[in-house]
């Protein structure tokens, strides 16, 4: 029987404190003094599947404080390591070579794009065996060629090859990882694993600071267009949760009495029950309340927006870049000035710090707390479903959802404090969600993972729910049953959207563990989520039967709305 995820790590904060050094022990092998980095980042999780190539470093790990999550494919794994990272400040996927490695490849390629910082560890041939130049299983080309994959989709890549330059080389992707916020890559040639590396080795990179005295003119320039400003809005979204700053933006939009949109990237960077929250912004698919206040606002200060198609509406979004403030990981500026070697991170804290004069907040429409639902026996549709959920989030819940139209609807959410919304918003894997609740409940066992996942997203790696009964985990997760993929039909609709129908509700038979059920009406559903809630004990798998061609409200939005302007010419 695997051992259960440990409960008793301290849980969701979004970047964990500065490394805990341990005192190096002497003669200390590579794959030791790996290990130890690793847990010395807060890290208590490994994800992967093990081979040959990598076998002796699981067994290394085994040993230490690091508990593996072994999950049924290597895919899944990536996209645990990435949904761990997004809330522990660092995640670690740990795979064979090739076979395993260029599984990942997807999930390392979603967190690159979307800003997780997750540590690849992958085994290789020995570098002895790698100089007879040997036709050597699971070799591609040749044996540099999946390091040279992972260079695209990654910020750093270090082969250890060379135990003098090992510790530098682990410290070096480390660091990296977590100032870029992104993915790293570390392949672990086998014959390697218990190389001696030379006392004293290891060092940290210079400090990456911006240059003081730019920094001080642009945040100057910000304050002065923000206090002239009549309506100043701030647009918030994810690049603020991965580095860490929800605490400067509360402050800063305290301060001020700036009110704050969200991007839908960026739902729950911002306390959604806070009195200054205005909604999710996102174009012509939004809520007109929050479209319009930000659209016709003389100051959009927009932090760590990831400018994405799908944050921004499918471009329907409008805002006037002349007089706006833009902080993101690319760029600082203001208006259409840039500030060289300002980093987003110090001009938010900067921005947070300034004395400014506080405004009353303006009149807008908070969007408010959900309605209690009152169930009927009308058939399940897209849109009382999400009325359902949201009357029944609670603040220990993360929503993850997988995009379709799990994702879309998602929008209208009601994300409780101290709760998170987690989706691929922006590079938008299907597959996400199942395997990211994995390392929601590794990285945080406090929050209750809420799945929204698409059938045919299910059937892409939904048996990752083999791995949450071995681990003992207990998410609930809800199957959108609308027979093939909806979000294309409206695009273009043929055979190609269809996919072979599933007893969902029946997979815990199959698994020998699990709440399965399968509900057709409001009523059903209802009664299912509260015998989800009560199950604690395992997962929860709810199947809503709904209409091959309803379609959340979200989705209708932007639909309608793009109808117009075609209509307009
Ligand atoms: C890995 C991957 N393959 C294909 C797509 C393209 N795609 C986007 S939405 C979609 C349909 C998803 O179907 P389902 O999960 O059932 O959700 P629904 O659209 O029905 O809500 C597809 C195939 C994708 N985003 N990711
Ligand atoms: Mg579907």
């Amino acid at each position: 029987m695997a051992k259960p995820v440990s409960a008793a790590t301290d849980g969701e904060q979004s970047i964990v404190p500065a490394a805990r050094e341990k005192t190096p022990p002497p003669n200390e092998t590579i794959g030791d003094y790996l290990i130890r980095r690793i847990e010395e980042q807060g890290v208590g999780h490994v994800f992967g599947v093990p081979g040959d190539f990598i076998l002796s470093f699981f067994k290394k790990l085994e040993g230490s404080s690091l508990q593996i999550v072994n999950t049924c494919d290597e895919q899944g794994a990536g996209f645990a390591a990435d949904a761990y990272a997004r809330l522990r400040g660092l995640g670690v996927v740990c795979i064979t070579y090739t076979v395993g490695g260029l599984k990942v490849v997807n999930a390392v390629a979603q967190a690159f794009a979307e800003r997780s910082p997750v540590v690849v560890v992958s085994g290789a041939p020995g570098i002895a065996e790698q100089a007879t130049n040997g036709l050597i299983h699971h070799r591609v080309r040749n044996f540099d060629s999946q390091q040279k994959i992972f260079a695209e989709i990654t910020v750093a890549t270090a082969v250890l090859d060379n135990p003098n330059a090992a510790a530098d080389d682990i410290d070096r992707a480390l660091e990296l990882a977590r100032r870029h916020s992104r993915p790293v890559y570390i392949e672990l040639p086998r014959d390697m694993v218990a190389a001696r590396i030379p006392p004293g080795s290891g060092r940290a990179l210079p400090l990456n600071a911006s240059d003081p005295d730019v920094l001080g003119f642009a945040l100057a320039e910000a304050a002065e267009r923000i206090a002239s400003a009549g309506r100043p809005v701030i647009v918030a979204g994810v690049e603020l949760h991965r580095f860490g700053l929800q605490d400067a933006l509360a402050e800063f939009a305290h301060a001020t009495g700036i009110p704050v949109a969200s991007t839908l990237g960026g739902k729950s960077v911002f306390p959604e029950s806070d009195a200054a929250y205005l909604g999710v912004y996102n174009g012509a698919m939004g809520g007109d309340g929050v479209r319009n206040y930000v659209e016709q606002s003389d100051c959009v200060i927009l932090l760590g927006p990831l400018m994405t198609d799908i944050n921004l509406g499918v471009y329907t979004a409008r805002i006037d870049r002349s007089a706006s403030v833009y902080a993101g990981e690319d760029r600082v500026s203001v208006g259409f000035r840039s500030y060289d070697g300002v980093k987003m991170e110090d001009f938010v804290r900067g921005l947070a710090k300034r004395p400014w004069t506080q405004r009353a907040l303006p009149p807008f429409v908070h969007p408010g707390r959900p309605a209690p639902f009152a169930a009927s026996d009308r058939p399940m549709t897209v849109a009382a479903l999400f009325q359902q959920l949201n009357a029944f989030l609670d603040d220990d819940m993360v929503v993850v959802a997988d995009p379709g139209d799990a994702l879309f609807g998602a929008e209208d959410l009601y994300i409780h404090d101290g709760a998170h919304f987690l989706a691929p918003a922006y590079y938008c894997s299907l597959g996400f969600a199942v395997p990211a609740a994995i390392g929601v409940a590794a990285a945080a066992p406090r929050l209750r993972p809420l799945v929204l996942v698409g059938d045919g997203a299910f059937q892409m790696t939904g048996m990752e729910l083999s791995t949450i009964a071995r681990f003992g985990m207990s998410p609930i997760v809800i199957v959108f049953d609308n027979d093939g993929y909806g979000t294309e039909r409206p695009m273009l609709d043929g055979a190609f959207n269809d996919v072979h129908r599933w007893n969902f509700a029946r997979i815990p038979e199959v698994l020998g563990a699990g709440l399965g059920v399968k509900v057709t009406t409001e009523r059903e559903l209802a009664a299912a989520l509260e015998r989800a809630k009560a199950n604690t004990q395992s997962y929860s798998l709810i199947q809503v039967m709904l209409d091959r061609h309803d379609r959340s409200p979200a989705l209708s939005r932007l639909t309608a709305r793009l109808a117009e302007r075609v209509a307009k010419g």
